[in-house]
Parts: C-alpha cells; structure tokens; sequence
C-alpha cells in the first residue's frame, strides 16, 4: 500500500489515527506508529507540558514516525506550536480552525504540515501557505465537524489542490479506505474504530457504546451555536437538542457539554457525557489491538483493490 502519502511520511500503510480530543493519548499514538500507520496525541485543549510529556513518551515506546493534533480553538494552542518544534515533532496535524500563522515555524524547522479541512477554500488556502498534505474530514466524523460528506467532499479537494489528500469521516474498514482511493485520496484518517481498540486508554463504557452502535445512533449538537459536534445519541443530547429547538442561550447549552467529554473518557459516564463519535459507530463491531486492526484494513482494502488501475 505504497502512495504519495506513505512516501512522505515515511510509514508502512497510508493510516493516519485521528488527533482526538482526550483519547488521543501516547499509548494509542506509540500503538499505531507501530503497527505501521501514523499514530497522533491529540493536543485539545492540553497545556503546552502535557503535549511535551506525552511527546517524549511516546519517543520511548516508538522510534516510528508519529504526530500532534493541535486543536487551533484551545487557549494554549501558540504555546503547544512551539513544543512541536521545540520537541522535534516530525508530524503536525490541525483542526477547528486556520494554522496560517504558525506554518513558516513548523517549515523552517521541517515539520511536516497536515491541516484538517472541511472545505475546499480552507485547502487550497492550506496548500499555498505551504501545507505537505491536507485531510478532507467529511460530516460523517465524530467531534466538532463541518457541513460536507466524504464522499462529496474528497473529490472536490482532490481536484482543487496538488498536495496529497487524506480521505476522514465515515471510514471504518478496506471498503472505506478502497473507496477513498477510488475518490483521489493518497490516505485516510480514522478515529472511531481507534477508540474501540485494547491500546486506547478510554473508559470500557465508552468503548461498548460504539460497538453497539448502529447506524442512527449520532446526533449533531450545537449546529444553531456554529460549534456542531457529532457524539453518539445519549441523555445530554437529548437534553441539549430539547433545550437548543426552544431557543436556549449559548451559555444555557454549554452548561450541558461542560466537561462532558472528560467524563465520558474519564468516568465512564456516557449518559450525561459527550460521546463523541462518527457515524461510522454502526461498523465498528469488535475491539482489537491497533496491529489487528491495521492488518485487517489493509488485508481488506488489498482484496478489493487487486486487479484495479491503483495496482497496476
Ligand atoms: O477539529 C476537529 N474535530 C474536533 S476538535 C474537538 S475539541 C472540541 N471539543 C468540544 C467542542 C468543540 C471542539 C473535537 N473534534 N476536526 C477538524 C475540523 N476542522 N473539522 C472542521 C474543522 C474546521 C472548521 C472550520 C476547520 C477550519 C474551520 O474554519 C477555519 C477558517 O478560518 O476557515
């Protein structure tokens, strides 16, 4: 499964992990790395020693090549663009938001630049400031998302810019990843099925909810708040969209996700907690260690593929 993608990162299949915010941690990213893909700590809302921290541990568990999420929302987000640099971080991912200001940094010292888009404009804006690849996060992903499916939306990424593009939302298994290829994409990024494997360090509760997810179990909160977030249907966000169709001020509804995802991570309380997840929930059927997942992405994306032009 050698692409544009693999060359320029310098890993064995084109499986980025998704930089999710809280379960993103070192022992998940090292996992991945390993198992031949790019595994990635989610820096969310984290001060900038935590990112450092969990950057050197995952040095020791992995001499692979691995990530940073940089969430561009979080208050520490110019504090935690240093560390990457300061740590000599080979990958950064974005998201929520536009890195422009940070990307002559991260170049000069080398740091390969994958921003997450959700629109055409922001990837070819990406591309011009210097951006080595681009992630195209389709609707279907968990957290906070934009307006436009995957598979509407890779093509017209893949046709806008000449960087590598990675397909990400609603992705699950081979016929997935064989299908992003068919759209153009180099990659895919994956955070689901991720969260539903032995390495991730999520409380057991959370991981149950998306192996029994099925396929309507997602809810998008917060779309009138222009923070939309995709987690698995549960108490608050009953609760949340009950309150957001009578009106409820922006304050009203925050109290309602306030550290919601912590304790759903944390705790284990996916009833009042935010279950952030992709609708890609309803595929997700058994956990398993990273590597298992990875050979079995692979075994299948290779069984769909033989015989096609990507092969020749
Ligand atoms: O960032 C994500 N997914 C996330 S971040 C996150 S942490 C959080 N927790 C609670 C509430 C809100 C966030 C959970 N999930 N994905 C990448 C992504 N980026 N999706 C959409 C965007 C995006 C949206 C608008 C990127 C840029 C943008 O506008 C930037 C501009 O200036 O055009």
């Amino acid at each position: 499964m050698k692409t544009e993608l693999t060359e320029l990162l310098g890993i064995e299949y084109p499986i980025i992990q998704g930089g999710m915010a809280w379960v993103a941690e070192y022992h998940l990213a090292a996992a991945v790395s390993e198992a031949g893909g790019l595994g990635l700590i989610g820096a969310a809302n984290a001060p900038a020693d935590w990112v450092r921290d969990q950057v050197r541990q995952v040095k020791k568990l992995t001499d692979k090549p691995f990530g940073v999420n940089i969430m561009l929302m979080s208050p520490y987000a110019d504090e935690v663009a240093k560390v990457i640099v300061e740590e000599g971080v080979p990958v950064v991912t974005t998201g929520a938001g536009d890195p422009e200001k940070y990307m002559k940094m991260w170049k000069d010292a080398g740091v390969k630049i994958i921003p997450v888009v959700a629109s055409v404009a922001l990837a070819r804006r990406m591309e011009r400031c210097g951006a080595d690849a681009v992630v195209a996060e389709g609707t279907e992903s968990g957290g906070h998302i934009g307006e436009t499916t995957t598979l509407v939306l890779v093509p017209q990424v893949v046709d806008a810019v000449s960087i590598p593009v990675i397909a990400a939302g609603g992705i699950a298994d081979g016929r997935g990843i064989a299908a992003a290829f068919m759209l153009g994409a180099k990659g895919v990024q994956m955070g689901t099925h991720f969260v539903a494997t032995e390495e991730c360090h999520v409380h057991q509760n959370y991981k149950d909810m998306i192996l029994k997810a099925k396929d309507i179990d997602t809810r998008v909160t917060g779309r009138t708040t222009g923070h939309p977030v995709r987690a698995l249907r549960n108490q608050m966000t009953k609760e949340y969209l009950k309150k957001e169709a009578e009106g409820a001020s922006f304050e009203e509804l925050e109290q309602l996700t306030l550290g919601g995802l912590r304790r759903a991570v944390v705790d284990g309380d996916v009833k009042t907690g935010s279950v952030m997840s992709g609708q890609s929930a309803g595929l997700v059927k058994e956990q398993m260690t990273c590597a298992q997942l990875i050979q079995k992405l692979v075994k299948e994306t290779d069984a769909l593929l033989k015989g096609t032009a990507f092969y020749e």
